[in-house]
């Protein structure tokens, strides 16, 4: 095959990655666990080409510098086990507000290991996608699979994988608000190495996470929705704080976040079981029962004022397009 199109969804981290313990191979400080969203896919087109060098279009606009180096370490690994070094169009389209904190980066890595390792002939498990697309971005990992997903941290290359769990509860959703989709001033990557090098909390946010990691897997083994969003709840706010110790303060939550939090609090004291978590922006995703979703969206809406609510429920892992259903690669 010399050209292969592949979907992947973001997710949102309930127990969060903050922070790296090997930035070449990127290997994470702490574990962190998931759920992939059914919205805001990313639909990737990789094509091998006669041309001298990569080339990538996210959205119809060619890529430089920094992002497009990122695309190409990824092609490279890719190249380098398929034996070749023909070069590749990678033609990107995403539905997701760009660098807002919405995990547009977890899709759009996890598409193009898919698209890209069938386009160069090489048919990987899971878990050898997952490796791969972690080198692009550590959360796409995790976009890999479906569902909920736990990624172990690891000591290495091969270990450092994530893995889907089961979940018998009821189905789980993510309401995600949109306060603004302005590019964020300081990107994960610069902001979680601006946070391991300088903020005084990080020790204790490393410890504590990993901690929070092994207490939310076992909430997903006994179906335990209360424990998990009270975890999820916990390591987020756990995450703003290591940040928050930085020198200078790296603070991405506002007031208006800080308003929704304040919100899902209620609706838990009015009965309706909600947790909100926040990544490196302003929005916050709301975790809740899939049966529940529109009323915690509705009763949100109600209380805040001009925040977009979307709501999703617990989404695929990535997959190649068939041929017919591909989109041309412009
Ligand atoms: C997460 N975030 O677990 C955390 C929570 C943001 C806050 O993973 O440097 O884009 O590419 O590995 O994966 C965003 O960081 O960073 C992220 P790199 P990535 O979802």
């Amino acid at each position: 095959m010399t050209r292969a199109t592949a979907v992947a969804h973001p997710n949102i981290a309930l127990v969060k990655y903050w922070g790296k313990a090997d930035q070449r191979l990127n290997l994470p400080a702490t574990g962190s666990l998931s759920l992939t969203l059914d919205i805001f896919p990313t639909t990737t087109t990789v094509e091998l080409t006669n041309d001298p060098m990569d080339r990538v279009m996210l959205d119809g606009v060619e890529l430089s510098g920094d992002e497009s180096a990122r695309v190409r370490s990824v092609l490279d690994l890719v190249r380098e086990r398929a034996g070749t070094g023909t070069h590749a169009l990678v033609t990107s389209t995403n539905t997701v507000p760009t660098a807002a904190g919405l995990a547009s980066s977890a899709a759009a890595f996890a598409a193009l290991a898919k698209a890209s390792s069938a386009a160069y002939g090489l048919s990987l498990s899971d878990a050898e996608l997952s490796r791969l697309a972690r080198r692009g971005s550590g959360s796409a990992c995790r976009s890999i699979f479906g569902g909920l997903v736990r990624w172990n941290k690891g000591t290495s290359d091969e270990t450092s994988v994530a893995e889907r769990l089961e979940w018998q509860g009821e189905p789980l959703a993510m309401v995600v608000s949109v306060i603004s989709s302005a590019r964020k001033k300081i990107g994960s990557r610069a902001g979680m190495n601006h946070t391991v090098t300088t903020s005084p909390y990080f020790e204790g946010w490393v410890s504590s996470n990993n901690a929070l990691v092994e207490r939310a897997s076992s909430a997903v083994e006994r179906a335990d929705f209360t424990s998990l969003g009270e975890i999820a709840e916990m390591s987020a706010l756990r995450m703003h704080a290591s940040m928050l110790g930085a020198e200078p303060p790296l603070r991405y939550l506002t007031s208006r976040s800080f308003a929704i939090f304040d919100a899902v609090q209620e609706l838990r004291e009015d009965g309706l079981e909600a947790y909100a978590s926040a990544d490196a922006g302003p929005n916050v995703k709301i975790l809740c029962r899939s049966r529940e979703a529109s009323l915690v969206a509705h009763a949100l809406r109600e209380r805040i004022e001009d925040v977009k609510m979307h709501v999703s429920n617990s989404g695929p892992g990535a997959y190649l397009l068939d041929e017919g259903e591909r989109p041309s690669a412009a």
